[in-house]
Formats: structure tokens, sequence, C-alpha cells
């Protein structure tokens, strides 16, 4: 009987160990964020185990920020950190119990594909060589990274100004997936959708909102323990610089149409959620909603819009989400785009579930219900 080690020293890594006495009996311990109680986030590294059979043990699943987001969930794995596939998965209501007999000595786990902070520098790299983009440092977080945006096109007048933010949530990694689908479309000038866009608006591009939580392995937080989803009626430096420098830039540029990437832990299933609760919430902007959801249930078999959350009360919007404040700040269509954790009942794949690459797909499809709505925006 080897004994197993677990290590959790890299980005995003996360996870506390109870016990590793027995590969047949590994106890581990879902880890809070680092200055918060959210807690649903996992990422670690298993040695020892090649051929034998492993049973971990989360002992405090039932605890976790979201514990409905366990049942129907499977746990990922990877032996190469690039290609991550689901593994045998169970929830009693109190502890999750993740089964596998690894095929070599060292494998990765995680709650949804990681998407680290190299390969986000890497896809700002990627954007950089492209002579219609504009990398623009917007400042810095509270652990000194830079808050990047990405402009893409010619700002010109007339030209609509389309915002897409993502990740405010940082382990709600399909987020960023999505963002990498999206610009390798817009930016490929052969792609006549792209061209077509990119004759109307101007694109601002924010692939990371919360690169210090993302990092540090937070679910849904940032290092000062902000949840930047609830920051945007009044950031701060101090709290939660991300959403004071994103939001400082729009109130610069202005914002026609803004779309907001999340990941959502219960629902199997993409979805929108729009501002209907907001205090200016009006028939036009209802009418470029079903115009956008229309245009994305068309193109997209993967997009739903039966279930979703509750729709907000008239006058009752939390204005403090980025969505909310947006759409009521600059009278725009503002969606906030949900991804799962666990798979898209309607389409399921039984051997990845949702995964990065199918969060790429959506990305890019959703220039789209984009084009749809682009000329009617005001
Ligand atoms: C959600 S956003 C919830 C949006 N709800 C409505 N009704 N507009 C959050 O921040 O709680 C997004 C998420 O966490 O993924
Ligand atoms: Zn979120």
């Amino acid at each position: 009987m080897t004994q197993p080690r677990i290590s959790t020293a890299f980005d995003s890594g996360a996870v506390d160990v109870v016990s590793l006495a027995d590969q047949r009996d590994i106890q581990l311990n879902i880890r809070p964020d680092n200055a918060a109680e959210f807690a649903q986030w996992f990422h670690f590294r298993l040695q020892g185990c090649a051929g034998l059979p492993v049973t971990m043990r989360f002992l405090n699943a039932g605890q976790s920020a979201y514990p409905k987001g366990w049942e129907g969930y499977r746990a990922v794995a990877s032996y190469d950190r690039q290609h991550w596939f689901r593994v045998p998965t169970s929830f009693d209501g109190k502890e999750m119990k993740v089964t596998m007999t690894p095929m070599a000595q060292s494998v990765y786990l995680a709650y949804f594909e990681p998407y680290s902070h190299e390969r986000h520098l890497d896809l700002i790299g990627f954007a950089n060589e492209h002579d219609n983009v504009e990398v623009q440092c917007l400042g810095q977080t509270l652990d000194g990274r830079d808050m990047e945006l990405l402009v893409i096109g010619e700002p010109a007048e007339g030209k609509r100004k389309v915002w897409l933010i993502a990740r405010q949530h940082p382990g709600e990694t399909m987020a960023e997936w999505f963002v990498e689908g999206f610009l390798e479309r817009i930016l490929d000038g052969d792609d006549p959708v792209s061209r077509k866009l990119l004759e109307q608006c101007v694109f601002y591009v924010v692939p990371n909102m919360n690169p210090d939580g993302a990092a540090r392995g937070n679910l849904r937080t940032n290092a000062a323990g902000a949840n930047l989803n609830r920051e945007w009626q009044s950031p701060t430096m101090e709290r939660s610089p991300e959403v004071f420098l994103v939001r400082q830039k729009m109130l610069e540029v202005g914002v026609d149409l803004c779309l907001d990437a999340h990941g959502d832990e219960n629902l199997p299933y993409n979805f929108v959620a729009g501002c209907e609760g907001n205090p200016g919430y009006t028939a036009r902007i209802e009418a470029l909603e079903e115009a956008f959801k229309a245009a994305w249930l068309a193109t997209s078999p993967d997009f739903q819009t039966e279930y979703g959350y509750e729709r907000d009360a008239k006058g009752e919007a939390n204005l403090t989400l980025a969505t909310n404040w947006v759409g009521q700040e600059f009278d725009c269509l503002a969606y906030t785009i949900e991804m799962p954790f666990k798979d898209n009942a309607n389409l399921p794949d039984e051997e990845y579930g949702w995964s990065g690459e199918r969060s790429k797909k959506l990305g890019a499809g959703v220039l789209l219900p984009v084009l749809a709505v682009v000329g009617k925006l005001r």
C-alpha cells in the first residue's frame, strides 16, 4: 500500500487534507475563499496511486456554498492538465465521494476545468498580435496583477460599444473559456460575422475580472473577500479595485450592450438573466432581450430559455450586480450569461460534461445574437 501525496502549490490549487493514511479512504475538506466563507472550488494533484483503487471523501461538501451543486455533479480529472474528463462522483447530502483508479503516478482533480493566469496572459498575448486590438492596463489588483482590457476595432462616431466581462467569480472558470472562444472568432478576419460586427461596433473585453481570486483558488471573491458581483453600486480601490477600474472605464467610453459571463453551480443548463427588475427597465430593453434570446435559441442547441433564475419583480433589482447596474446606468441591453458546472442536460456529454471546449464554442456562438441586435441597440 503506497503513501498517497497531495499538493496544491500551483495556480488555483485549493483543498485541505484531513487524512491520507489509506488511498482507499482519502479524506478532504473543501477550502473556503481566503477572506470569505464561500467554499466550493477545489483543485489538487494526487500522486502515488497508479493502478490502485482510490476513494476521495470531501467531508464538508454538505456545508459548501451551493450543496445542491453536488447533485448530479461529477468531478473533473486530468493527467496532463490539458485534457480533462469526468470521474465517478456521488453525494449523500453530507459528503461527496470521488472514485477512480489513476492510470499514472500523478493526476489532477478539480471542480471544473481550470483556467490559469499563464493561460490568461497567453490569451492577452494572442489578442495583442492583432492590428485591430489595443491592450489597455486599467490599473492593478490588490495582489498587484494587471487589470487588462482589450479594445477590439477602430472606435468611430456611430459605432456601438459592446462590453464582455467575465469571471467576476473566479471559480467560474468556464467564463474565461467562453471569452477565449469569443476572441478567437471576433479576431478571425475571415469570419463574415466578425467582419460585419466590426463594421458596426467596438468590443471592450475584460477576460478576467478577478485575477487575484482566480490564482488564489477562490470560488467567489477577490483577495479582500469582496464578491465583485455585489460591488457595482459603490466599488472602492481598497476593497474592489477590479470593479472600480472597469466601471470607471465604462463611464468614460459608454456601453450599448454588456454581457457578463458566469458559471452556475446548480442548474445543468446555459441561460441568461436580464434586468427586468431595474427601475429603468422599458419595453425597448425587453424587446432587445427577446430578440437576443430568440437569435441564440435559433443558432445554438446548447442555449435554452426554459430554465434559469427567478425573474426579479419590477423595481426590485439589486443594483449592486454588474448586469443590473450597467443596464440601469446606460439604459442598455445587459445580460448575465450562465454556464453549468455540471453539463447541459439537453445535450449531455458522458465523458466530459460541460467543459472548457464547449464554453469556447458557446462564446464563439454568442456573436450571432450580438449580430441580431447590434443594429437596434439605440
Ligand atoms: C449571479 S447573478 C444573479 C442574477 N440574477 C438575476 N435575477 N438577474 C450572482 O452573482 O449571484 C451570478 C453568478 O453567481 O453566477
Ligand atoms: Zn458568478
